[in-house]
């Protein structure tokens, strides 16, 4: 199997995140991830990792707004420009409603404005880390069109919760939305987001669209983070109502309850009949994830992969979260493997 994944990654590295209560943890999205999932990837003999292409900026700003992409091109700059009293990462204090229609000029209003939470943490490689991180999305895809079964893109930073112009959740911009958005030149796409937390920016960046399906299936946002977004009554807009399907879970989900819902997932897919897959495969689903409150073990992330490969569709297949560190390289194989 082609995998893409380049070194740039490291560049970005911030130093913590703020969880509720305003408690400053160690940045649980964090290069060693990519280390234990490469470490795994070694012991096979099917991974075939290369360097993705650079698109340049085209197929990015096909699905991100242009001032949005200049706000991440420049922010760290400006950011170190106001000699901050902290400059260890740009993180705003304030944050916008958007009820209103002015965009701030400030920095600091803007990255409220841009951001959604207190997770997606600027640092001086942010940047470009997000731009080769997209880069190896397209190159995944690109592979696909070429005739591969699948591929996959090992991407960090994440993307699906970045939308058309925020980001938020560790995400800058939508790995599999600028994917699924490329492949949807050639013919239809379904995105099916099995990450434990809602893909509110692929929602978001198809939402009003008929030519790309897109499913979430994720931990009910009644408990769970984004907690405004990723509601079973999200159905699309305009001419994309009724191409949006989100399934919300139960904390506790197990691996026989998480495949039954997957099952009907993959039937709104079946309908759908499309050229392409992109799956959000976010490995936090897993038992024994610090962020997750689902209970899939090792054994199920491999059927629910199964499950997906059965649909004999062209896949590409983009990393997303997955914090359990020590797991994630028995968890990328377990779901790899599906596709091999
Ligand atoms: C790509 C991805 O998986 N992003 C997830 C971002 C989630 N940020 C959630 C912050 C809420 C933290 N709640 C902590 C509870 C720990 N017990
Ligand atoms: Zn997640």
């Amino acid at each position: 199997m082609k995998i893409f994944y380049s070194e740039t990654h490291r560049r970005h590295e911030p130093p913590f995140e703020v969880f509720d209560g305003g408690l400053r943890v160690p940045y649980l999205e964090n290069p060693d991830r990519m280390d234990k999932i490469l470490t795994a990837l070694r012991t096979v003999n099917w991974a075939d990792i290369h360097t993705p292409t650079d698109f340049g900026l085209d197929p990015i700003l096909a699905v991100h707004d242009k001032e949005y992409l200049d706000f991440l091109a420049s922010a760290w700059t400006e950011w170190l420009a106001t000699a901050p009293q902290d400059s260890s990462t740009l993180l705003p204090a304030t944050f916008a409603l958007r009820r209103h229609p002015h965009k701030p000029k400030s920095l600091l209003g803007r990255a409220g404005y841009y951001m959604m939470d207190l997770s997606a943490c600027i640092v001086e490689g942010t940047y470009q880390a997000s731009l080769t991180s997209a880069n190896c999305a397209l190159s995944a895809a690109e592979s696909v069109v070429s005739g591969q079964r699948s591929a996959f893109a090992l991407c960090r930073p994440p993307g699906h919760h970045a939308g058309k112009d925020y980001a938020g959740g560790y995400c800058f911009i939508n790995n599999a939305a600028v994917a699924a958005n490329l492949l949807s030149q050639k013919g239809s796409v379904a995105v099916l987001d099995v990450d434990y937390h809602c893909g509110n920016g692929t929602q978001d960046i198809f939402y009003d669209r008929a030519d790309v399906l897109t499913i979430s299936i994720h931990a009910d946002p009644d408990y769970e983070y984004p907690s405004y977004i990723g509601f079973a009554d999200e159905r699309g807009e305009g001419r994309g109502l009724g191409y949006h399907h989100n399934f919300p879970l139960p904390a506790g989900t197990d691996d026989t309850a998480y495949l039954e819902t997957l099952g009907q997932a993959l039937q709104k897919i079946r309908e759908f009949k499309p050229a392409y897959l992109v799956v959000s495969a976010g490995m936090d689903i897993y038992a024994d994830d610090p962020l997750g409150r689902i209970k899939v073990t090792t054994e199920g992330i491999g059927e629910i992969a199964k499950s997906i490969a059965d649909l004999d569709l062209p896949t590409v297949i983009i990393m997303e979260g997955g914090y359990a560190n020590a797991a994630l390289g028995k968890n990328i194989l377990a779901f790899l493997s599906a596709f091999v």
